[in-house]
């Protein structure tokens, strides 16, 4: 029978000593973004994060976070940053340009800078769907988020350790 199959496996902590954190909120459906901001901090909080720790921006809309995301990512300030913002669904196809553009924004700003960035942007059909994800019916979506940044920013800084472009050993040489 073989031995024990157990990959070496890298993952995140859940404590967040040393680490500074970005959080930026969407003011536009604010009913909504306050109560995910709420969670993440609680989450935030509970893993042990004092306030110096973190840093709150406000921007208008959900598109307008991803860049005000790549700002805070290039001041090298912050070991993750979590995008807030709620978007539903209207009359018209505004809603889809938004979803799309501000996902896409905060995925491209994350892959430039290389700071972890959490996409906490719920997008729904209704005021109600949203409310249930804002911490009414099913959890909130803020407070996952929360864990994830702390979760991602631990992660991160060990891949970068661990990356072969910055290798903690040297490679061996190929056999030729
Ligand atoms: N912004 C949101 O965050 N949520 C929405 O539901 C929304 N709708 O429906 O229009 C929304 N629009 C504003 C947008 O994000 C920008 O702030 C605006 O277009 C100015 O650039």
């Amino acid at each position: 029978m073989a031995g024990e199959f157990k990959p070496s496996t890298i993952r995140g902590k859940l404590n967040s000593t040393g680490l500074h954190f970005g959080i930026v909120v969407s003011q536009f459906n604010s009913f909504i973004t306050d109560r995910l901001l709420a969670g993440a901090l609680d989450a935030l909080q509970s893993a042990g994060t004092a306030e110096k720790q973190i840093e709150i921006v406000r921007v208008p809309g959900s598109f307008e976070i991803p860049i005000a995301a790549k700002k805070l990512a290039a001041s090298n300030r912050f070991d993750s940053i979590i995008c807030v913002g709620c978007v539903l669904r209207g009359e018209t196809s505004h809603y889809d340009v938004v979803v799309s553009e501000t996902a896409r924004g905060i995925q491209l700003a994350q892959l430039d800078s290389g700071v972890p960035m959490i996409l906490c942007v719920l997008t729904c059909d209704t005021l109600e769907q949203a409310i249930n994800r804002a911490g009414l019916k099913s959890g909130n979506k803020g407070y996952e988020s929360g864990l994830a940044a702390i979760e991602m920013a631990h992660l991160s800084r060990k891949l970068s350790k661990t990356s072969p472009s910055n290798p903690i050993r040297p490679r061996r040489p190929s056999r030729k």
